[in-house]
């Protein structure tokens, strides 16, 4: 064993370093299967002054880190490299809620803390943690600011971004940046906190944060309709959004392609509509006011709607388990994309008014240079960010089709481009994207990121090879 492994772990505890491959060998591997590595060690401090004694003993040693949450990144951004030189910090057992608010509306919990238990943290306390993905079973706080998620309410809350109000984190030299303020009003210099929302691991290792709570709804109101057109789904959402934007917690598309892979491969997954249909949203409502009428409100929308045309068909959940099973045709279709064969995913968002245009020529664009693609786009309509996946043809090699990978990309990207929208939208750069960043972001921009991270990371200790 070496110098530093011996120092981590009389630092650490036996529990603190895992080294044998079994023991290890897990958290080397990305949820999507991209990227399998071999990690010297991972380290698993359960408290802030762990975490900076292990990073200084890493500084001192050379040792460089990747930190790692629950390990969902779509874009290998916490995985390492195969030639065991990197170690592993994970902040799983960092998991405590420190305090939770109802009157400032604030909840501070450790970076290690899923997304889930901090979410029911605070509806036990009757507050709304309004931050929801499909991976909060898994995901931790740390991993979501550090890459700024996004998810499904972000419509109406923001992004992770727009939630933090405080931050406590270890930067490379061993330092601890303890910021965590619960105030709404703080003007006192350079927002340290936002610099480290999505930064990627790059430039600290996120141990806390206070997080900004909203009241919980009182009425929800959620329903899946089928429309005819990418053009009819954003009509929708403008009639919903002049009616009542406040109430639009959620405003999602899905296409008919990847909802039929989701009725496909996830077990109790069904369609409650008649007929399946090209195009699909599902829409929630919510609002903490007693009273509200939402239901007259969605009701009189979808009835113009499908008088209209704009709609199919629709449904209105009329519990809360039919909510959830709404919810869930929504929530399944990752996983069901990754069941189906080879993946390419597109995270892109656009101008709200440029999503069916980007639908439009990016589907005949993806059509034409591989026939037979599946083309399975779904996201967040109303953020403009749409997940513009795409499946192997049913009858290529899935190997034959991931090495078409960059053409894909590369052919999506140029329309997104045109379309003034960015490469990505919520799963930030990781090490997918490096290459995309310095096309994209180059110049001054970049100059400046690279100036920042050689600020603070002078030995590029944290999180090498990702975001730049
Ligand atoms: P990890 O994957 O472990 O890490 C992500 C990045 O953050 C890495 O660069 C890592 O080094 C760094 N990091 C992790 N913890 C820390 C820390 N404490 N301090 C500093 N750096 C750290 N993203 C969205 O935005 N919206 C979605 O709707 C969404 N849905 C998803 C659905 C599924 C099924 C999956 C698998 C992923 C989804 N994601 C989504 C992507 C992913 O970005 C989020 O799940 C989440 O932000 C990652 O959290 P994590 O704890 O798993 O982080
Ligand atoms: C979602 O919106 C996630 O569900 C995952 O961002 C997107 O699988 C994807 O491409
Ligand atoms: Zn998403």
């Amino acid at each position: 064993m070496t110098d530093l492994l011996r120092a981590l772990k009389e630092r650490l505890g036996e529990a603190g370093v895992l080294t044998a491959h079994a023991d290890t060998d897990a958290y080397c591997h990305d949820w999507r299967g991209l990227y399998h590595g071999r990690a010297r060690a991972v380290i698993r401090p359960a408290d802030t002054a762990s975490v900076a004694d292990a990073v200084r003993l890493c500084a001192k040693h050379g040792a460089q880190l990747v930190p790692q949450g629950g390990n969902t990144s779509m874009v290998g951004g916490a995985s390492v490299r195969d030639d065991s030189s990197e170690i592993i910090l994970s902040l799983a057992r960092m998991n405590r809620v420190r305090a939770i608010d109802p009157i400032d509306m604030t909840l501070s919990v450790e970076a290690g803390v899923i997304l889930k238990t901090a979410q029911e943290a605070a509806a036990a306390a009757g507050c709304l943690l309004p931050l929801s993905i499909s991976a909060e079973g898994s995901a931790q706080i740390g991993g979501i600011l550090a890459t700024n998620a996004g998810g499904n309410n972000t419509v109406r809350y923001g992004n992770a971004r727009e939630l933090v109000l405080g931050i406590e984190a270890v930067l490379p030299d061993g330092s601890v940046l303890s910021a965590m303020r619960r105030l709404r009003k703080d003007n006192t210099g350079y927002s340290l906190r936002h610099l480290l929302v999505g930064s990627e691991g790059t430039l600290g290792i996120i141990t806390a944060a206070v997080l900004q709570l909203a009241p919980q709804p009182r009425t929800i109101e959620v329903a899946l309709c089928a429309v005819p057109s990418p053009e009819s789904a954003l009509t929708l959402f403008t009639r919903m959004r002049g009616q009542d934007p406040s109430a639009i917690q959620a405003f999602e598309y899905m296409s008919g392609i990847s909802m039929g892979l989701v009725t496909q491969y996830i077990e109790g997954a069904t369609l409650p509509l008649e007929r399946a249909a090209p195009h699909y949203v599902l829409i929630e409502l919510a609002t903490a006011r007693d009273n509200a009428n939402l239901r007259t409100l969605l009701e009189s929308v979808l009835a113009e709607a499908l008088e209209d045309g704009c709609a199919l068909d629709a449904v209105i959940a009329e519990s809360g388990a039919q909510r959830a099973a709404l919810w869930k045709l929504r929530e399944e279709h990752s996983e069901a994309q990754k069941r189906a064969g080879g993946n390419v995913k597109n995270d892109v968002s656009v101008p709200l008014s440029q999503v069916p245009a980007l639908i439009a020529r990016a589907s005949d664009a993806c059509a034409t240079l591989i026939p037979g693609i599946r083309i399975a786009p779904f996201g967040h309509l109303g953020d403009g960010n749409i997940h513009f996946n795409l499946i192997q043809p049913e009858a290529m090699a899935r190997d034959d089709f991931l090495a078409r990978e960059h053409d894909i990309m590369e052919t999506v990207a140029a329309i997104v481009r045109d379309l003034d929208g960015s490469f990505s939208a919520e799963h930030g750069i990781g090490r997918l994207k490096t290459d995309m960043m310095q096309t994209w972001r180059g110049g001054a921009e970049l100059q400046s990121m690279r100036r920042i991270r050689q600020a603070i990371d002078p030995d590029g200790l944290f999180n090498p090879g990702k975001l730049f």
